[in-house]
């Protein structure tokens, strides 16, 4: 029998001796907690502006209880399995009630020689917890992050545990840089989201070991997991969100090009880059400096030689419309009379060995010690540091080696890192490295330079966004790694974190002059837009690859710049609703059989699809048109949608289309974002039903908008019949005029 009482929004709940409670978060999220150990281990994911509030009723029945809100029906069994059931009674998530199959990988024969040989043979592991449900009607899981692989997790085996691992990351890698633990099940009628709030070692088995269940494990802590209902994915992204936060709006000059190199490591050679850059009439916004820009790998330094008065440097290239972003490692260097370690030292905010000492590892500067940053005044000391920055005019920060990465072996489980006021070990902190230092970062430069911060980083957890953009690591050269640079920022971008990219034209080895078109083609589109490569590889700027390579790539970068009110507009909207800017079809056309196993096609916002190639030699390129009616966007041509076609594409040629009825803001093309004052919106009209359009301005720079400094206006237009009018005016700049131009008759409407 169950046992239960209520308290507040929690049903505290015994059977056996099993303890724990379900917690109604909302009335479509409840919170699964079962004790293992009475610690309480807090990660930092979910949002302190989450009070659990929302009616539920509890209800005793044979053999449990149901807990009821106005969107689900919870059943706890007397064996303590819980179900999750629709308002409507129908199961949308069983707890798995027959026996687990192990894969069976071993003969009997085997075993004995294996024992023989002294090893062992046993398949049990030894987790805290493993939560095994019922696969049921399951046809996809998405999200978990950056996972490297296809769209669809079905069918694979992944880890939580960020990873440096520079060899080329294929579909077998269990675990990369970050770790989301967050999915969402696709079932035949349904979905669900699951998010499991646990930052240790976690398994995500979705389907490898059996296909009659999927199964959750963890190394250490209490089971405590969030099950979200929803009608569709959106939903589950806006629940999800709801509790682990949602982006700020960023600058609008981050959502430019960036380009990047490891590294461009002297003065002479950056100012080349831009020189270049403009010379090629190529849009920049934004230069990078990799570790090379420091006092041999001292954070928080410039080399006061290839980077002589910095300020005045940086305060030149901004004349011309670049900002710089400087990368920063956690790992100080050990250096006695270098102002971070000493500062450290003397606070005590290194990690430490078992026996006191401060912990020491090799990174890039040599022996390097580790800031602890689960602890608020460390953050807070790391997030001043970043005033010398500020100061000498750098815009934003990258954040590289913090899953964390080392040179010298992993650290080892047992160095004792906070997790807030209570000390613990980096087994409990190691998935939240990244996460925390990001935090730091973000509330540094928020802090000193006011404006909306620019992070990116490396290594992150769940409800990273809301500190900080992501690139996907150290990617390769290669066809296969363009393949699944798309769903691999899908899954991203459904795991909550939206402004992400990877290193377009690949990190690793060396990029061919199609390879580079071809990703410039997919990458233009990405929220995070940033060219970077390794040292050793072929030079991959714009105009290393010939000309015919220069002219793709500027055309590619220009459709970006014209198209960069519309991306801002996707961002005030994920910041209200965390849907994200990159979007698989599924989102969508949930109904669509085709769009569950969609790998090379992807949406921006509502009204684009793109559908890149990503194929050595292919010029023609098999495109999905889901339901509907679609506009090639280069040709205009209006193409009936529910079918596949064949879509020519030579080199200089990336499928992209339009939902008939869209409205689509555009900017004249820049060469960064600002050059021109713009007091005339366009929109273009791609005929259709009735189109809506909300568009969004502000200063595009300050926090005043939270304020209510910002315009909203409100377009529609069905063809003869255009409407503007103003949902919101607080913000004094407007457009002196708005055109909308259908753009697939030439005719042009003034508003
Ligand atoms: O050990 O800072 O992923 O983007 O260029 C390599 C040098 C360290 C890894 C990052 C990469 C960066 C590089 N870093």
């Amino acid at each position: 029998m169950v046992k239960y009482l209520i308290k507040g929004q929690k049903i505290l709940l015994e059977s056996c001796d099993v303890k724990g409670y379900i917690e109604i978060i909302s009335e479509d999220i409840a919170r699964v907690y079962i004790e293992k150990d009475s610690l309480i281990r807090n990660t930092g994911a979910i949002c302190n502006t989450v009070i659990p509030s929302g009616d539920f009723k509890v209800n005793e029945l044979n053999g449990g209880i149901t807990i009821s809100t106005s969107k689900m029906i919870i059943k706890v069994r007397d064996n303590f399995k819980i179900d999750f059931y629709d308002i409507d009674g129908n199961a949308i998530c069983k707890d798995y009630e027959g026996n687990r199959t192990r894969k069976n990988r071993l003969s009997e024969i085997d075993k004995a020689l294996l024992e023989q040989e002294g090893h062992s043979a046993a398949e049990e592991e030894n987790y805290s917890f493993t939560v095994i449900k019922a696969m049921a009607d399951a046809k996809a899981f998405y999200g978990l992050g950056d996972k490297m692989g296809y769209l669809n997790k079905k069918g694979y085996m992944y880890e939580m545990w960020n990873t440096d691992n520079p060899d080329p990351q294929l579909e077998h890698f269990k675990a990369l840089y970050k770790s989301i633990p967050f999915m969402i099940a696709l079932t035949e009628s349904s979905c669900y989201g699951l998010y499991f709030d646990t930052s240790y070692h976690l398994y995500f088995d979705m389907g490898s070991e059996s296909d009659e269940y999927y199964y959750i494990a963890a190394e250490e802590g209490n089971i405590d997991y969030y099950y979200i209902a929803g009608s569709n994915i959106c939903d589950i992204i806006k629940e999800y969100t709801y509790l682990t936060g949602r982006i700020n709006l960023p600058q609008l000059f981050t959502l430019g090009y960036h380009q990047s190199r490891w590294s461009y490591a002297s003065k002479d050679e950056v100012r080349e880059i831009a020189e270049n850059m403009r010379k090629n009439r190529i849009p920049c916004d934004v230069i990078h400096f990799d570790i090379d820009y420091m006092d041999n790998y001292k954070v928080f330094t410039f080399d006061d030689k290839r980077f002589e008065k910095a300020d005045e440097f940086i305060s030149d290239l901004s004349k011309d419309g670049f900002k710089v972003v400087t990368i920063i490692d956690p790992g100080v260097k050990k250096e006695e009379g270098y102002f971070v370690y000493d500062e450290g030292i003397k606070n005590g905010y290194f990690a430490k060995n078992p026996d006191g000492t401060v912990y020491e590892n090799e990174v890039w500067p040599g022996e390097s010690v580790f800031p602890d940053f689960g602890n608020e005044n460390v953050r807070k000391w790391w997030g001043d540091l970043h005033k010398q920055l500020v100061d000498k005019g750098v815009r934003g920060i990258w954040n590289d080696m913090n899953e964390p990465a080392s040179f010298k072996g992993p650290l080892p489980e047992d160095i004792i890192f906070s997790n807030g006021d209570r000390q613990t070990n980096h087994k409990e902190m190691h998935n939240l490295y990244g996460h925390y230092m990001a935090e730091a970062t973000y509330e540094g430069m928020k802090k000193h330079d006011k404006r909306r911060p620019f992070v990116i980083t490396r290594a992150c957890f769940a409800g990273s966004q809301r500190y900080t953009t992501a690139w996907t690591g150290d990617n390769h050269s290669l066809w296969v790694h363009l393949q699944m640079a798309v769903p691999q920022l899908l899954n991203l971008s459904m795991s909550g974190m939206p402004f992400v990219g990877t290193d377009i034209g690949g990190f690793g080895s060396d990029a061919t002059p199609e390879l580079m078109a071809r990703w410039i083609q997919a990458g233009c589109f990405s929220p995070l837009f940033r060219n970077h490569s390794a040292m050793g590889t072929k030079y991959q700027e714009p105009w290393r690859f010939g000309k015919e390579v220069l002219d793709i790539y500027r055309k590619y970068v220009e459709l970006r710049y014209t198209l960069i009110p519309y991306y801002y507009d996707l961002f005030h909207e994920c910041e209200k609703t965390g849907i994200p800017v990159l979007r698989p079809l599924i989102l969508h056309y949930g109904n669509d059989k085709v769009a569950v196993n969609l790998n090379d096609e992807f949406m921006v916002g509502e009204s684009i699809l793109v559908s890149p190639v990503v194929s050595q030699g292919q010029t023609k390129k098999l495109v999905y048109l889901p339901e509907g009616k679609w506009y090639d966007y280069f040709t205009k041509e209006l193409i009936e949608g529910g079918q596949y076609i064949i879509k020519d594409s030579p080199l200089d040629t990336c499928p992209v289309f339009i939902k008939a009825g869209s409205l689509i803001p555009k900017y004249p093309v820049m060469q960064y974002i600002g050059e021109k004052q713009i007091d005339t919106l366009e929109l273009e009209y791609y005929p259709g039903e009735k189109a809506e359009y909300v568009h969004y301005l502000d200063d595009g720079e300050s926090f005043d908008y939270q304020e209510g400094k910002y315009n909203c206006y409100k377009f529609t237009c069905d063809g003869d019949n255009v409407k503007k009018e103003f949902v919101h005016k607080g913000y004094e700049k407007d457009y002196k005029d708005c055109i909308i131009k259908n753009t697939c008759t030439g005719v042009v409407k003034t508003l």
